[in-house]
């Protein structure tokens, strides 16, 4: 029997798991999975997503391309006839509607590879917008990052969460999205208080110390207070504030206003309980705090984003074990896409305008200066704009699926509906999205791959075939080299063809910036417990736990972190009287991912989610409505579209709200097309709406 390691493909914590292959070459055949016991991230545990990859492998997905035909009917094609249909449609509609009149959208959950060279064909080559589906999920963390600290370069180590004995959880809920960062905060063996702050009583605030149940998008005015609180008291560190940072007078000042008594009227949190808070952060040694999409899909999220950044900063809880403004990050490679994409930055970093590092991205590429892409994409929201603008006609979507992910989806359907090309690159035909492309592209998953993946912690690892591909099978990779080919572009792509050429040439990409990466090695990285950026050229006996700003220098030219401050802005769309309630969204169970194209294969997963719509209202709203227990509510939002749900009824929410998750089509329905306007992620958190009971028990 064959061991192969490689790395779980869903959740930002880019678990290692053993394979176990047996059979001969043609019949193999995963006899057993097991959680790598030396990866340092999850040292022999895995959550059930992990160990049933083996089950996307199933007779949903055929091998060969399918094209719409001139009747509206998908008809099968060889993969030949299918790259020289798509090369051929992607040119007429660039001559018709312009380069522009074309676009694509790729995800965190392709291998750091397969978007650089998408990145190159699309964004270098065809000079078109490629925007990342990481902007409904880290675009936010991004630009908070970039602007606080210089670079987009998270502080933490997985580790952190051992060594800290106060740990705050803002808008996140690991217990059911990050299991093993839930695993090593349970079984940490540092005595420690957990706190979390969530609008909803979570399965992780249930599990916490102490819950903050503050008002929805009401977490800037909630941390401008504890700010101003922790100032006044004098608990923050002059020393640290002094040396290795700048703004903090201009903050303080700014933040004066935010009184306890003010914050408790907008966030419904007593300013005794506020007090409270600051007191456990003054005496916590080592404080750290973790955000995710709670905090990152908002209207105001990068502000928010950097108010968590403030506190750790005033502090003094940072570069310091078990410390850190840390965001979590959420699909597997994530990180890869924000570094490698060349979407809204060069290769490594650095602005399409900056002179010195186009020079040395061109270098690395050994290409000239001018093929380099001239300016950041348009983000995802102006690309679905555009297209129902009719000023892009053709498509390309990779590795997501928006028609049902999208804010406010049925944007994304009428989008899709006025493309003349819509090409979706998948591993299954029968996505929302696939189902209404003209060009399907089937690609093998992840354990028939090749690549990089880096996860939350700046890690990357390894991701290697488990299992050989099969006859006609193709992978991301084979699938864009062979449009790149269709496309006349062989001379610009001649050097990105395997997955290793393209590491290495990120890795020159990446030498001298923070993300260097010039001393890692591809082949070596197979097998290996991975290993954090920055890791130049030469680096040798490389902790294997490593965080950032230790020496308390930054990526800003002063050398100094930025506190940042704006003031709370007005909520674009409150509830009103015809909306008096809001929708809460995100993720439902362990098992369940996304858009469920993935688990819904996994019978132990399929057999114990609900199958249909459901959403959560609170004892007193489902009395207040006549409503009980799988009664059929329906919620109509303040965007003008409504849906039906299964109610649930949860005690974990306040009578205003209503939580939804994301795994069905419906709830994005109803949420909103409002953005941050730094970071232009999706205000997926919040939409006002008002339910109604429609039937009794189960006729939905
Ligand atoms: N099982 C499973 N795991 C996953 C995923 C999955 O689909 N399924 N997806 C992965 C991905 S891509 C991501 S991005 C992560 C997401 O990981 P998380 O962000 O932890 O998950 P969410 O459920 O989206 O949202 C977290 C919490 O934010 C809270 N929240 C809502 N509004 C506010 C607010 O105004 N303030 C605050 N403080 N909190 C608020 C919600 O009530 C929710 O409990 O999960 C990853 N892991
Ligand atoms: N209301 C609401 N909406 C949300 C969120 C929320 O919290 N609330 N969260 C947002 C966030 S954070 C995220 S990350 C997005 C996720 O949104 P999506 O990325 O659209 O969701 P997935 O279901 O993961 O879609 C991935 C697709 O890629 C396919 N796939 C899997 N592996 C491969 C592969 O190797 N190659 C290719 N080509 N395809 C593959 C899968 O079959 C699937 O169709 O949803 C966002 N939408
Ligand atoms: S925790 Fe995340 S990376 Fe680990 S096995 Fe589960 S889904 Fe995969
Ligand atoms: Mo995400």
């Amino acid at each position: 029997m064959k061991k192969i390691q490689t790395t779980c493909n869903y959740c930002s914590l880019g678990c290692n798991l053993d394979f176990y292959v047996e059979g001969e070459p043609g019949a193999e055949r995963i006899a057993r999975i097991n959680p790598a016991k030396e990866y340092p991230v999850n040292r022999g545990f895995a959550c059930i997503k992990g160990l049933s990859l083996d089950r996307q492998i199933s007779e949903r997905r055929s091998p060969l391309p399918l094209i719409r035909n001139d009747r509206g009917l998908r008809e099968t094609a060889s993969w030949d006839a299918a790259f020289k249909h798509t090369a051929q449609r992607i040119r007429e509609i660039q001559g018709k509607y312009g380069a522009e009149g074309f676009a694509a959208i790729s995800t965190g959950q392709l291998t750091l590879e397969e978007m650089a060279l998408l990145g190159h064909i699309g964004r270098n080559c065809l000079k078109i917008n490629v925007d990342g589906n990481t902007r409904l999920c880290m675009a936010t963390s991004v630009a908070a990052h970039k602007q606080a600290f210089g670079f987009d370069a998270p502080p933490y180590t997985l580790a952190d969460l051992e060594y800290s004995d106060t740990i705050i959880l803002i808008g996140a809920n690991p217990v059911v999205a990050h299991p093993i960062i839930w695993d090593r905060i349970r079984f940490s063996p540092m005595p420690h208080k957990l706190i979390v702050i969530d609008p909803r009583r979570s399965e992780t605030a249930r599990n916490a110390d102490e819950w903050y149940g503050l008002k929805p998008k009401s977490d800037l005015t909630f941390l401008y207070a504890l700010a101003n609180l922790l100032i006044e008291k004098g608990w923050i560190d002059a020393a640290y504030i002094e040396k290795h940072t700048e703004g903090f007078s201009e903050f303080k000042a700014a933040v004066r206003s935010f009184t306890p008594q003010y914050a408790a009227e907008i966030t419904g949190i007593s300013g005794e309980r506020l007090l409270a808070l600051a007191e456990t952060i003054r005496r916590g040694k080592a404080v750290s705090c973790w955000w995710t999409m709670g905090v990152n899909q908002g209207y105001e999220a990068v502000r928010t984003a950097q108010a968590i950044i403030a506190i750790a900063l005033m502090t003094g809880n940072m570069g310091r074990p078990g410390t850190g403004a840390n965001s979590i990050t959420g699909q597997i490679d994530a990180m890869g896409s924000r570094l490698f994409s060349n979407t809204a930055g060069l290769y490594g970093g650095g602005d399409f305008d900056n002179p010195k590092r186009r020079g040395a991205v061109a270098r690395a590429l050994q290409c000239e200066e001018s093929l380099l892409a001239l300016k950041p994409t348009i983000p995802y929201n102006a690309i679905v704009e555009n297209i129902n603008a009719g000023k892009i006609k053709g498509l390309w979507i990779l590795c997501t699926n928006p028609r049902h992910s999208w804010a406010n989806n049925e944007t994304f359907r009428t989008a899709a509906e006025n493309l003349e090309l819509f090409i979706v690159q998948d591993i299954y035909g029968d996505t929302d999205s696939a189902e209404l492309s003209t060009v399907f592209l089937p690609v093998v998953p992840g354990i028939k791959k090749e690549g990089t993946m880096i996860n939350t912690e700046r890690r990357l690892s390894a991701l290697r075939p488990v299992l050989p591909k099969s006859g006609e099978e193709k992978n991301d990779m084979e699938v864009l080299l062979g449009i790149g080919g269709a496309l006349g572009l062989e001379k610009e792509v001649s050097l990105w063809r395997t997955p290793k050429g393209v590491f290495n040439l990120m890795k020159e990409c990446s030498r001298g910036m923070p993300c260097d990466i010039t001393g890692v090695d591809y082949d070596g990285l197979a097998g290996s417990k991975g290993v954090q950026w920055p890791c130049p050229q030469g680096a040798s006996g490389l902790a294997e736990e490593r965080r950032l700003y230790e020496d308390g220098v930054y990526y800003t030219p002063s050398g100094k972190a930025k506190f940042i401050f704006e003031q709370p802005l007005a909520n674009p769309l409150p509830q009103s009287e015809d909306f008096p309630l809001y929708l809460n969204t995100g993720r439902g169970t362990v098992g369940q991912w996304h858009t469920q194209t993935r688990t819904r294969e996994v019978a132990y997963v399929a057999d114990v989610s609900i199958k249909k719509a459901h959403a959560a209202i609170s004892p007193g709203l489902a009395a207040a409505k006549g409503v009980n227990e799988n009664d059929v509510i329906e919620i109509t939002s303040s965007n003008g579209q409504r849906a039906r749900f299964y109610a649930r009824i949860d005690s974990g929410l306040d009578d205003a709200q209503v939580f939804a998750p994301i795994h069905y089509i419906e709830t994005n329905k109803l949420t909103l097309s409002v953005y941050d306007s730094y970071s232009k992620e999706p205000s997926y958190k919040y939409a006002p709406v008002s339910v109604q009971k429609v039937a009794e028990g189960g006729r939905l």
